[in-house]
C-alpha cells in the first residue's frame, strides 16, 4: 500500500488572507505531493514500504546512505503535521493546562511570540520551527531542511514551515510577516493541547 497524500483538514481558501488558496494549492498539491510521490518511488520493494512515516524517520535519521528516504519521509510527515498546526481564525491564546505550561516553560504568550519569531527568522535557509516537549518541558526549536523532532527523539507539538515556498506567494521575502500572521491568526492551539495530552507521562509535576 503506497503512501497517500493526506487531504488538507480545511478547504484551500479557509486560511485566507493569511495564507492564500494559491499558496495551499502549490504547497499541498505540488510540494507536499512531490515528497509523497518521491518517497513511494524510493521505498518501492523495500521493507520501508510497510512501515509508518514515523518508523521510517527514526530508522533513517542517522543513516547517511538513506538520506533521500529520510528527507522525503520527514517532509511528508512534517507537512501533514503543519497543516494540522493551523486552523481558520486560529491564533490567540491557549487555555487550561497548555496556557499554564506556556507560562511556566516559555514565560507566557508574549515571550513565546518573540522567541518563536526569533527562531523562525534565525533559521538560515530552509527549515522548520517547532514547539516540542523535551524532558517534560515545552521548548521552541528550529530544524534545517527536512529535519524534525522525531529524528531527535523529541515530541513535536506544533510546526511552522519556514521554507520559502511556504510564504513567497503571499509575503515575498518577508518571512517575519508570515511568521507573525502564523502566530496571531493561524495556530490551532487545540491541536497543540491534544498533542500534549497524548504524553501525560511528561506533564509537569
Ligand atoms: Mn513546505
Amino acid at each position: 500500500m503506497a503512501f497517500q497524500l493526506p487531504p488538507l483538514p480545511y478547504p484551500k481558501d479557509a486560511l485566507s488572507p493569511q495564507m492564500s488558496a494559491e499558496t495551499l494549492d502549490l504547497h499541498h498539491g505540488k510540494h507536499h505531493k512531490a515528497y509523497v510521490d518521491k518517497l513511494n518511488e524510493l521505498v518501492a520493494g523495500t521493507p520501508f514500504e510497510t512501515q509508518t512515516l514515523e518508523e521510517i524517520i527514526r530508522a533513517t535519521a542517522k543513516d547517511t546512505a538513506k538520506t533521500p528516504v529520510f528527507n522525503n519521509a520527514a517532509q511528508a510527515w512534517n507537512h501533514d503535521f503543519f497543516w494540522h498546526s493551523m486552523k481558520p481564525k486560529g491564533g490567540g491564546k491557549p487555555e487550561g493546562d497548555l496556557l499554564t505550561r506556556l507560562d511556566q516553560d516559555l514565560g507566557g504568550i508574549d515571550k513565546f511570540r518573540d522567541a518563536f519569531k526569533e527562531a523562525a527568522v534565525g533559521q538560515f535557509g530552509s527549515g522548520w520551527v517547532w514547539i516540542t516537549l523535551e524532558n517534560g518541558k515545552l521548548k521552541i526549536i528550529k530544524t534545517s531542511n527536512a529535519d524534525n523532532p522525531i529524528a531527535h527523539n523529541l515530541t513535536p507539538l506544533l510546526a511552522c514551515d519556514v521554507w520559502e515556498h511556504a510564504y513567497y506567494v503571499d509575503y515575498k521575502n518577508r518571512r517575519p510577516d508570515f511568521v507573525t500572521a502564523f502566530i496571531d491568526h493561524l495556530i490551532d492551539w487545540n491541536f497543540v493541547a491534544k498533542n500534549l495530552a497524548q504524553h501525560p507521562g511528561q506533564k509537569a509535576a
